[in-house]
């Protein structure tokens, strides 16, 4: 047990050591700005692995009382080989939430990261073998979907499966589960995540955290704020802060100081993109700023802004993944949770606003894994985070993450002589 908790807190140093060579690789396959990857994520990493390596030496089962002269203990043990797969937005901090845990736990990984980035995985999972990790129980595969990630969800070796990634491919890679051997997945899916702007909203705060609800990654988060509901009373003020917002932000060469946003991460997704401003304008959304490509090369795109969109719209139903802001109006508390509630996913929701009874109203009748309230995109390696409905199965992070790495274990003895 200890050593497993060495292993990850030196791995959490060597993170560190190397800290400047693995954000630079980070924003060299992804596009991230560097600022990012130095700042934010990599750092991040490190928490999340000295999290779980404090949590190593303190997995331990019950004694639970039963009746009868029985003595039960409930034993926790690794589940066996955990098959991970994993996206192109985060890849680095979804190496983390996945192999943390399970690492903590005991268990053998086999992880696969996505097509578009490959390299940290690699170069970490290097740090893990020199902080002590034995050969053979990380093992990562550069591969691509159909092909090495569904071998790994069909695989009868494999004991549980992770994965994060689309809603489409994440009912794949159920059904392949359900048709080897069972195994049990957690899914992490997409979103189409509500902000809630109330209209006791200090408008000038509200507009720079909607901005960066949505934006933040070139708008590749699952749970990006891509529903800007905003009461009817500073909508007009809202939508003119919020398109002059957009206008500032500086586009560019993500390795460069005080560039906001580089390029989505390939031409694929920037069509996708480009598809779905198309359609917001065909359906008669206003478009209020961008709107096209920025600049002649490369997948950048200009920060977008949509106002005067309507729920059934596609923009407001879908999600578009790229740095498309869609604005939305309201009246009253109850048709905002009901319209905020009307989509197939449910992984977060911001909401704004000084008044804690309209606040807690909220934060319970939205059906979403996390809410945050006068703040957004806050995570911590402690707190948990997963989706309702089609947003996915089960939670990562904090205590609920190690539940999914562990099987449960009923052993029962018979108490000699005990007098009932
Ligand atoms: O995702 P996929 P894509 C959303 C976002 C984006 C869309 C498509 O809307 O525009 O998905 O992106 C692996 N069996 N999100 O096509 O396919 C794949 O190799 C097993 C949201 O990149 O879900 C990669 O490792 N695995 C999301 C991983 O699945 C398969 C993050 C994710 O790819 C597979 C990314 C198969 N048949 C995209 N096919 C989030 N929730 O954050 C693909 N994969």
């Amino acid at each position: 047990m200890q050593e497993r908790c060495r292993v990850l807190l030196r791995f959490a140093d060597l993170i560190e050591q190397h800290a400047d060579e693995i954000a630079a690789l980070e924003t060299w396959d992804g596009g991230k700005t560097l600022e990012q990857t130095t700042g934010t994520e990599v750092p991040m990493v490190a928490r999340y692995m000295r999290y779980y390596g404090g949590w190593a030496d303190k997995i331990h089962g019950l004694v639970v009382p039963a009746d009868g002269p029985h003595h039960v203990q409930v034993l926790h043990e690794p589940i066996g080989v955990a098959g991970q797969i994993i996206p192109w937005n985060f890849p680095l901090l979804m190496f983390a939430w996945k192999v943390g845990p399970a690492l903590a736990c005991g268990n053998a990984v086999v992880l696969k990261t996505a097509e578009q980035t490959p390299l940290s995985a690699l170069f970490v999972a290097s740090l893990l073998h020199e902080a002590g990790l034995p050969d053979g129980v990380l093992n990562v595969v550069s591969g691509f979907g159909p092909t090495a990630g569904a071998a790994l969800s069909s695989h009868m070796g494999v004991d549980k499966l992770a994965f994060t990634g689309s809603t489409g491919t994440g009912k794949i890679v159920l059904e392949l589960a359900a048709r080897s051997n069972l195994k049990p997945v957690t899914l992490e899916l997409g979103g189409k995540s509500p902000f809630i702007v109330m209209d006791d909203a200090d408008v000038d705060q509200a507009v720079e955290l909607a901005h960066r609800a949505l934006f933040f990654n070139q708008g590749q988060c699952c749970c990006a704020g891509s529903r800007t509901f905003v009461h009817e009373r500073v909508y007009d003020e809202f939508v003119e802060k919020a398109r002059a917002r957009a206008l500032q932000r500086v586009v560019g060469d993500p390795f460069r100081t005080g560039v906001e946003q580089g390029p989505q991460i390939d031409g694929e997704q920037f069509k996708k993109i480009l598809q779905y401003v198309k359609s917001g304008v065909d359906s008669g959304a206003t478009l209020v700023a961008g709107g096209d490509r920025a600049g002649s090369r490369g997948f950048y795109i200009q920060p977008t802004v949509f106002a005067d969109v309507e729920d059934e719209m596609k923009i407001a139903q879908e999600e578009i993944f790229g740095p498309v802001q869609s604005i939305l109006k309201f009246s009253t508390v109850e048709e905002v949770v009901r319209r905020a509630n009307a989509t197939p996913y449910g992984l977060a929701a911001g909401v704004f606003t000084q008044r804690l009874d309209a606040a807690n109203t909220l934060a319970r009748a939205l059906r979403v894994g996390t809410v945050w309230v006068n703040t957004y995109d806050v995570f911590d390696a402690a707190v948990p985070f997963g989706g309702y409905k089609m947003s996915g199965v089960g939670r990562e992070k904090g205590v609920y993450s190690l539940r999914n790495y562990l099987q449960t274990k009923a052993v029962v003895t018979p108490i000699k002589d005990a007098a009932w």
